[in-house]
């Protein structure tokens, strides 16, 4: 489970775009999202590094929260 702040993140729209973009890379991928507070949680056997830098290309830069 990984779970990350997108600040860029405002409605229903950036959430679909967001679970489309993890999904390219890992079809199995959940991904909860709550455009309130930004954070995303994602669970997925994707490597990290990919699916950040996806996110970004999509204009979704995110961090990793711990
Ligand atoms: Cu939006």
């Amino acid at each position: 489970m990984l779970t990350l702040h997108i600040p860029a993140i405002s409605c229903g729209h950036c959430v679909r775009a967001i679970t489309a973009a993890v999904q390219e890379l890992d079809p199995a991928a959940t991904v909860e999202a709550d455009v309130g507070s930004k954070q995303v949680r994602i669970d997925s056997t994707a490597a990290h590094a990919p699916l950040l830098a996806r996110l970004a290309e999509e204009g979704y830069p995110a961090s990793i929260k711990h």
